[in-house]
């Protein structure tokens, strides 16, 4: 019994770690050269929770179809700190990072990838999630 509940509360504490990429949306248009801002949001974050970094790529998926990000992070555009904070009542804690749309990634389908370590709970336990959204360059 006592496994049991502690299984649900490491569940309740691995799904509140959860963080979402807020944009660009899911099929947006980037311009090639262009400075775009990528927001990510950290639900339920400020509590018991240590960042650690944030890493945003962009990879292509014209000519091949796109991988994972915990696989393939494409070309780096931001690494460093990430400091979620609340800025709007109706939104969770988030950091907006402007990031400049390579010129040489093709026209076409590509993929935004980050991944996002912390350390979590009150033991600091290491944390590593990754996610990505599909977008479109112009
Ligand atoms: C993206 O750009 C194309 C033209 O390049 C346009 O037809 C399309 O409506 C745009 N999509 C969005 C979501 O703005
Ligand atoms: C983050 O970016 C969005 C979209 O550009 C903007 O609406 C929002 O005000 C920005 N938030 C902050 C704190 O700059
Ligand atoms: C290629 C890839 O990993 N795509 C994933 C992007 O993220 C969504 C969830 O938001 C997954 O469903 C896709 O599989």
């Amino acid at each position: 019994m006592k496994s049991i509940v502690s299984l649900v509360a490491f569940a309740g504490v691995s799904l509140a770690q959860n963080s979402i990429i807020g944009l660009p949306t899911a099929g947006q248009n980037l311009s090639k050269g262009s400075n775009v801002v990528i927001q990510i949001k950290r639900p339920n974050s400020l509590t018991g929770s240590t960042e650690i970094v944030v890493v945003i790529g962009i990879s292509s998926c014209v000519s091949t179809a796109c991988r994972p990000a915990g696989e393939v992070m494409g070309t780096i555009l931001y690494r460093g700190d990430f400091d979620p904070q609340y800025y709007e009542a109706s939104q969770p804690p988030y950091q907006n990072f402007t990031i400049t749309v390579p010129n040489l990634i093709p026209a076409g389908n590509a993929q935004i990838n980050i991944a996002h370590a912390a350390l979590v709970g009150a033991g600091a336990s290491p944390y590593l999630e990754t996610l990505n959204r599909t977008v479109v360059v112009i």
